[in-house]
């Protein structure tokens, strides 16, 4: 089954249980697990200023779902957490992101595969570089964009989350 790569980002109401919260209805998901998950950082807001800071993480899975599908299910997680959108870049109480999808490069209007802006976001990048030191996650390599980035807004905290409820393992790095 593929492997594929999500970003995770919060910024209104308790920002840790949003992050948890959506990782448990993603390990849920038919034929998924979640194999790994970034620490929490705090990071200050891109693209719209006056927000709250978000909290971001990014969490490795592994599915059976298309990446139509799973892109699907991530808006339906997002929307069952009251997702409402506003502002573009504004504040959001969840953001799923599907970022990298093994041996997927296309884009068809709805989606485009890698996420065509996660080289620009040091609040992408960060937390992938913590799951992947290497630097290349599902042979897409990051490691010089993320060299590039000013990485001053990305700050490491001590939260940890769980991979879920679903099956999978409990890495956590
Ligand atoms: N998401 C955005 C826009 N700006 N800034 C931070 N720090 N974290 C985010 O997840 C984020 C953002 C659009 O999705
Ligand atoms: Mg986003
Ligand atoms: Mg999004």
């Amino acid at each position: 089954m593929p492997d594929a790569v999500i970003g995770l980002g919060a910024n209104l109401g308790d920002r840790l249980a949003a992050l948890q919260a959506a990782l448990d209805a993603i390990s849920l998901l038919p034929g998924t697990a979640v194999t790994g998950v970034s620490k929490v950082y705090e990071t200050d807001p891109v693209g719209y200023d006056n927000q709250p800071e978000f909290y971001n993480c990014v969490a490795a899975v592994n599915t059976q779902l298309s990446p139509r599908a799973l892109l699907g299910a991530l808006l339906g997680i997002e929307a069952a957490a009251g997702r409402v959108r506003l502002i573009k870049n504004g504040p959001r109480t969840l953001d799923l992101d599907l970022l990298l999808y093994e041996g997927a490069a296309f884009s068809d209007g709805e989606l485009t595969l890698p996420h065509p802006r996660m080289l620009e976001r040091a609040f992408v990048l960060v937390p992938l570089a913590a799951l992947f030191p290497e630097g290349t996650a599902l042979s897409f390599p990051f490691g010089e964009a993320l060299g590039r980035l000013d990485r001053t807004g990305v700050r490491p905290t001590p939260h940890r989350l769980s991979p879920g409820a679903g099956p999978g393992s409990d890495e956590h790095v």
